[in-house]
């Protein structure tokens, strides 16, 4: 799981974050899209991905990660417009408690392509014991 606290730069006026490809941002960006008006009590992703890699950051609000490597599992707060979250590919992620405000901006390595996801647990947990064979 990697997180990374992004340099907030502030004056009187407010905060800016500049986000860079190469700099802060771990990959060359190919796509961006952002999630807002999630109620509450609904929980979004249940899925990995074969080859996409990405970071997401609640610019607005908060919710939870779910963050899975068919091993390991660890809740991660989003709560800080500060706060990214790099998610490599074969990791499962759900996502939680969305608060009202939510705005969860993500940032990916290609275009969208939905047979790069895997939806269905039993299959992802099968492909990462494939991928250790
Ligand atoms: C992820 C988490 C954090 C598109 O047409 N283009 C896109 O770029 C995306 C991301 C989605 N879609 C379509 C596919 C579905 O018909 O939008 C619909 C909702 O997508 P999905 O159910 O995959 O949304 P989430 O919130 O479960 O997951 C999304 C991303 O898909 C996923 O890559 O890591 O956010």
């Amino acid at each position: 799981m990697e997180l990374v606290d992004l340099r907030v730069i502030g004056d009187e006026r407010g905060s800016l974050i500049a986000l860079e490809q190469g700099q802060n941002i771990p990959f060359a960006i190919k796509r961006a899209y952002y999630i807002f008006g999630t109620q509450s009590d609904v929980n979004r992703g249940f899925h990995a991905h074969r080859r996409l890699e990405q970071m997401a950051i609640c610019v607005s609000g908060r919710c939870k990660m779910i963050i899975d490597d068919g091993v390991t599992k660890q809740a991660i707060w989003l709560d800080s417009s500060s706060k990214a979250l790099i998610i490599r590919n074969m990791i499962w992620r759900e996502m939680h408690e969305f608060s009202e405000d939510c705005v969860l901006m993500v940032f990916a390595s290609e275009h969208y392509d939905e047979s790069d996801y895997i939806r269905n647990y039993d299959q992802f947990i099968k492909e990462v014991r494939n991928g250790q064979a």
